[in-house]
């Protein structure tokens, strides 16, 4: 079901970007190469699409999510917010025309990625960093023991790692072609990850450590592999991985990232 659902939305979305002669979607996470002396390659920085919302929201306990919809990076924190009911305004960051290396922007993350979050006065970067903070903050998805605290931390830091090779190989079969040879190096390493999460989930566990409740372990994990089959990678392969996405996907709130991940700023009303 998840993994027809994950092909749909994915067709969905290529053939209206096809038919508005958008081609593919511009941006994945790899971004827009940016040639020496900072002047971008590609996207058309047509517009006021050229700048990024920076206002501030005013109460400062309302988090402000920076992103785009294409990045599993953001999708992460996203994910984490639609689950938890929490909430917040998300202001967009267009990959397509450059804007994550505008000043103002670059102000905010000096290493030009999406996603950013601001709350509370403060400014987070990087998206696993962002869920650590994000438990912390508001005490969702986070492990009830010590242990289980570090346990997730450690999933995350191994994600970015492992499952980060899903993200590569899905760049490089979508949004830029590469050498065959490149491809033959990250596909394997993609899928070995994906093998390290099914044999994980092989103790009978609902989720990734151990607890009844998922935590930002199973949130970054999965935010990470959404793209998958943009990858051309089939979910079926990992039974015990796929039952596991089914359960996060039957949570209240979850969406996928192209139905959850809006294009323009918008506001979220908590629940
Ligand atoms: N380690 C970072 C990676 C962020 C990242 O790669 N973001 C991508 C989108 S998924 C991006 O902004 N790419 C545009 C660019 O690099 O210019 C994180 O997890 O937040």
């Amino acid at each position: 079901m998840l993994a027809a659902l994950l092909h749909l939305t994915l067709r969905i979305e290529g053939r209206q970007r096809f038919a508005a002669g958008l081609g593919t979607v511009a941006g994945g996470c790899q971004g827009w190469p940016i040639a020496p002396g900072g002047v971008m390659i590609g996207g058309t920085g047509a517009g006021r699409r050229g700048m990024v919302n920076m206002a501030e929201a005013e109460d400062p306990e309302r988090p402000v999510l920076f992103g785009s919809f294409t990045s599993s990076s953001s999708y992460k924190p996203m994910l984490f917010l639609a689950l938890s009911g929490l909430g917040f305004g998300f202001r967009t960051v267009n990959l397509k025309t450059g804007l994550q290396k505008s000043p103002e922007y670059l102000a905010l993350n000096p290493y030009g990625q999406v996603p950013a979050l601001r709350h509370r006065g403060l400014t987070v970067i990087q998206s696993n960093v962002i869920l650590d903070y994000l438990a912390r903050a508001t005490g969702h998805f986070e492990g009830r023991t010590e242990q289980a605290r570090w346990a997730a931390r450690a999933w995350l830091s191994w994600e970015a790692d492992a499952i980060t090779n899903i993200a590569k190989v899905r760049h490089y079969r979508r949004f830029r072609s590469v050498d065959p040879a490149v491809m033959a190096y990250f596909l394997p390493l993609a899928e070995a990850a994906l093998d390290v999460v099914e044999r994980s989930l092989g103790d009978g566990r609902d989720w990734l450590v151990g607890e009844e409740a998922p935590s930002i372990a199973d949130i970054g994990c999965w935010g990470r592999m959404v793209f998958m089959a943009e990858g051309g990678i089939e979910i079926g392969r990992w039974p015990r991985l796929q039952a596991w996405a089914e359960r996060l996907a039957a949570l209240p709130g979850f969406g996928l990232p192209y139905d959850l991940i809006p294009k323009k700023d918008a506001e979220f009303a908590g629940r």
